[in-house]
């Protein structure tokens, strides 16, 4: 296994990035935070310091708000218009592919995780995505309204509606796709013409603020986006009190998610939240298990397991279980261990010493409540944070690993004896993130999908996100769509305009 990273391995673009501390934009301009301090970014494969980022406070948050909302009122980017919108996020996009080998490395070395992965993954749908939503401000229409007013008769009406962007937007992501993130939530606020406040996860700041130094080239009027990186309970608590923010837009865990739509509520936000997820793949007995096996395998193991929609709790018929078990045992054991800048490791260190806790937590609690470890459950290495991918077998619903997000390459299993149980046994989680089916009987997709409480359905693949397929959850997974035109909703405005001849 290699944990270690040398420096001299990074790339030159890297090592300039990481050789002085990092500031934070506001106003377009790269500032020290207001109090001075900072925080250090950690390489998760070793747990040493990477760099010093500013750290963000109230203060910031105020300021960084105040250049959002001035940039949003009467201003350059609120004049511009669309087709200059969208020239502006293409310069973006472009440039984010100019420096797509710097992004990856950059997040391989921040996250941990593997950096051909997220050059294929993380920063090409980040990319795409950027582009995808660059189309959109010339498409952005209202509609004209068949007016009748029974109570004005004779007289004439034309209605229509106006789509009019919400106006700033504080935007609160997490860490597991810390590139991806930033680009799911700035193009439908860009596409809109929203102005933005965007706070990184503390673990996680370094691409977030590549990307600010891009899109200080892309040509964006200073103050449309600020990145203020720090803590939750401070910048991220001040963002979703702050009076002119008009809108949260969150990716995080569920029990923050809480905490943030109450916060919100006293200013009546706009809220969207994507939140945390307990996505079962079921296994239904006519499935192919030479596409099931590895299929479930990746559904969990994928970034470490660190994925919303990961499919956490695995269903298998009673007769297909040994193989089932087996099968996902061999391929956990295939996986190579080790630093992510390495891209023959596929399992890759867990972002943090407190993830890291927290997922062997839970394997511990697995095995007190009765689980077989059928593979994996232990630490890899004695530097960094590594687990192994690991396999439970014959859990039970009320074991606390099958109830909570476990948020680590640790999956569930669960057997079953007639798909009749399929619903009830996937909807039985308080979450409704994610969910498949591995089948090839189209009447058990058919009858099958509709039962299922969750934002999304995949059949015979799991973990499939795309730029045209909306995402979000049911539940307590949370409400409102990232990607896909629907994405474009919570930063719009309908303004009725009813005018009397
Ligand atoms: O998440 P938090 P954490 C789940 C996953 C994981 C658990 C804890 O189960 O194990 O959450 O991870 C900001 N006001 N997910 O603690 O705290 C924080 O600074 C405003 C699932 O890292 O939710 C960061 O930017 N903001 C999830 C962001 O919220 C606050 C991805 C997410 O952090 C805040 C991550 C506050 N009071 C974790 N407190 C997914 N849906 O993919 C924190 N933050």
């Amino acid at each position: 296994m290699t944990a270690s990273v040398q420096p001299e391995k990074l790339s030159e673009k890297v090592r300039d990035f990481i050789s002085s501390p990092r500031k934070m934009l506001l106003n377009g301009a790269w500032v020290n935070s207001a109090s001075g301090k900072t925080f250090d970014s950690l390489n998760p494969a070793t747990g040493a310091a990477i760099v010093a980022v500013a750290e963000g406070d109230q203060e910031d948050i105020d300021r960084a708000v105040r250049a959002a909302r001035a940039a949003f009122e009467d201003s350059p980017w609120s004049n511009m218009n669309p087709t200059e919108r969208e020239r502006c996020m293409h310069r973006l996009a472009n440039l984010m592919e100019e420096n797509a080998d710097t992004l990856a490395e950059l997040e391989a070395l921040d996250n941990g995780k593997n950096v051909a992965v997220a050059r294929a993954v993380d920063i090409q749908v980040a990319i795409d995505y950027i582009r995808y939503m660059a189309g959109w401000p010339t498409k952005i229409t209202g509609n004209t309204l068949p007016l009748s007013v029974p109570y004005a008769p004779g007289a004439k009406f034309m209605g229509y509606t106006l789509k009019e962007p919400v106006g700033v937007v504080g935007q609160i992501i997490p860490w597991n796709f810390p590139a991806l993130m930033v680009a799911w939530k700035l193009g439908p606020a860009l596409a809109s013409g929203c102005t933005v406040v965007l706070k990184p996860a503390e673990e996680t700041p370094l691409t977030a603020l590549y990307i600010g130094e891009l899109i200080c080239q892309a040509g964006f009027p200073d103050g449309v986006v600020n990145i203020i990186p720090g803590y939750g309970h401070t910048a991220g608590a001040a963002l979703t009190t702050h009076p002119e923010v008009d809108k949260i837009a969150f990716t995080g865990s569920t029990e923050v998610g809480k905490i943030i739509v109450k916060a919100a509520a006293d200013t009546m936000k706009n809220v969207t939240m994507e939140l945390g997820g307990k996505s079962p793949a079921v296994i239904l007995p006519d499935a192919d298990l030479d596409i099931a096996i590895p299929g479930a395998a990746s559904a969990i193991f994928f970034n470490q397991g660190q994925v919303c929609c990961a499919g956490s709790r695995l269903f298998v018929p009673d007769n297909l279980y040994d193989q089932v078990t087996e099968g996902l045992a061999q391929a956990a054991s295939a996986l190579q261990v080790g630093s992510g800048l390495n891209p023959e490791n596929m399992i890759n260190p867990v972002v943090s010493q407190t993830q890291f806790d927290r997922v062997m937590g839970y394997i511990n609690s697995g095995r007190e409540e009765g689980a077989d470890v059928i593979a994996g459950g232990g630490r890899r290495g004695d530097q960094g944070y590594f687990i192994e991918p690991t396999v439970l077998g014959n859990t039970t619903r009320d074991m606390k690993v099958v109830r909570e997000e476990i948020f680590g390459p640790v999956v569930c299993v669960q057997r079953y004896s007639d798909v009749s149980e399929i619903p009830a046994l996937a909807n039985d989680t308080v979450y409704g993130l994610g969910a498949s089916i591995w089948t090839r009987d189209v009447g058990n997709i058919i009858n099958i999908v509709p039962k299922i409480k969750s934002g999304t359905v995949w059949v015979n693949c799991h973990n499939i996100l795309d730029i045209a397929m909306p995402f979000g959850g049911y539940k307590q997974s949370g409400f409102g769509k990232d990607m896909g035109a629907e994405a474009l909703d919570a930063y719009l405005e309908t303004k009725s305009v009813c005018i009397m001849a």
